[in-house]
């Protein structure tokens, strides 16, 4: 019987320190937004819970912060790299050296635009145009419900952060959608930086330019939330006067939702943790994961409580089940 306890306690310190030698290096871009505080929370739960090292750098939405990071986790020698760039260009050099490191590198969140002539060991990533289409296709059918199909609506957009995927690929499903939506007129379009000071920010110049303006589509909520203050302050109500439409769905959200002050959000999930640890173990067995871009995002959420499609395009069921389940 003590031979088996001995035996035991030996195992469970070898995999204690084996754990313990693993070092997981992150390279976020900063906290910008309840998203991101998620994103970055979600990982880092995960990891640690698994007795890994981890080595994190918050860039502050500075791309030669990154890059710092990225170099001093090389040298390091760190054992797996996870990456989430502010934006898509600018990564050909650092990447190149990474990949010339062979620290395994797992793509997170946002493509770096020369992923293809990189090694990578897994991407996780948002369908961004997709979710732009979700935001203008919700907003055209809830302009059908009001009956409001034949008036002329002025649209404002919030736009992310400039030169990051999520930002490029949002607009381009928005406007893929608003250009066969000919009611629903564009009027003006520009970056609040993903964060909920620059939304509100520049929601205020759009009401001071503009005297009529239907709605908002912003890139993610926390821009949105910013603009609820200004159109507030200007005397507005904001989900009549102003529809309001925003995109990740965290439960300030939802709680704007409830309120009524918003009318949707677009889920865009940050719980990237789980399967990223999963993506982790299987590559630590030897498994090859091979290049496909994952998208982990699932629904809708609006006024009504209804998730009002997924991915797949199947009606889902309601979300008022899911708020109380809100992770973030
Ligand atoms: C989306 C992510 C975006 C969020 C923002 O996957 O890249 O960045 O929509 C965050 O809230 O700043």
């Amino acid at each position: 019987m003590k031979r088996l306890l001995t035996l035991a306690l030996v195992l469970c310190m070898v995999v204690g320190v084996a754990s313990a030698e693993v070092t997981i290096a992150f390279s976020q871009i900063g906290q910008e937004s309840d998203w991101r505080t998620a994103n970055t929370d979600s990982v880092k739960k995960a990891i640690e819970a698994e007795g890994w090292n981890y080595v994190y750098d918050d860039a502050q939405q500075k791309q030669e912060n990154q890059v710092k990071a990225l170099r001093n986790f090389i040298s390091q020698n760190v054992d797996y790299i996870l990456f989430t760039g502010v934006v898509s260009t600018g990564w050909d050099e650092v990447l190149k050296e990474v990949n010339e490191a062979e620290i395994p590198l797992i793509l997170l969140d946002r493509m770096p635009d020369n992923m293809d002539d990189i090694e990578y060991a897994a991407a996780f990533g948002g369908d961004f145009v997709e979710e732009g289409r979700r935001m203008a296709i919700w907003t055209k059918n809830y302009v059908e419900k009001l009956g409001r199909s034949d008036e002329e609506l002025n649209v404002v957009i919030l736009e992310g952060t400039t030169g990051a995927d999520a930002a490029t690929g949002r607009q381009n499903g928005i406007m893929e959608i608003l250009k066969d939506t000919p009611n629903l007129k564009v009027i003006a379009s520009q970056t609040g930086n993903f964060t909920r000071a620059e939304g509100q920010a520049v929601m205020e110049s759009f009401l001071k330019a503009h005297d009529k303006i239907d709605v908002l589509l912003a890139h993610n909520d926390d821009m949105a939330l910013g603009a609820i203050e200004s159109i507030k302050a200007a005397g507005k109500v904001p989900g009549k006067d102003i529809i309001i439409v925003g995109c990740d769905s965290p439960k300030t959200a939802f709680d704007a939702i409830i309120a009524g002050e918003m009318n949707a959000t677009i889920e865009c999930t940050p719980l990237y943790g789980p399967f990223v640890v999963d993506a982790l173990k299987r590559l630590m067995a030897g498994e090859d994961l091979g290049r496909e871009l994952i998208h982990p995002e699932e629904s809708c959420f609006d006024a009504e409580g209804g998730i009002v499609f997924t991915l797949d395009g199947k009606l889902s069921e309601k979300a008022a089940d899911k708020i109380g389940e809100r992770q973030y």
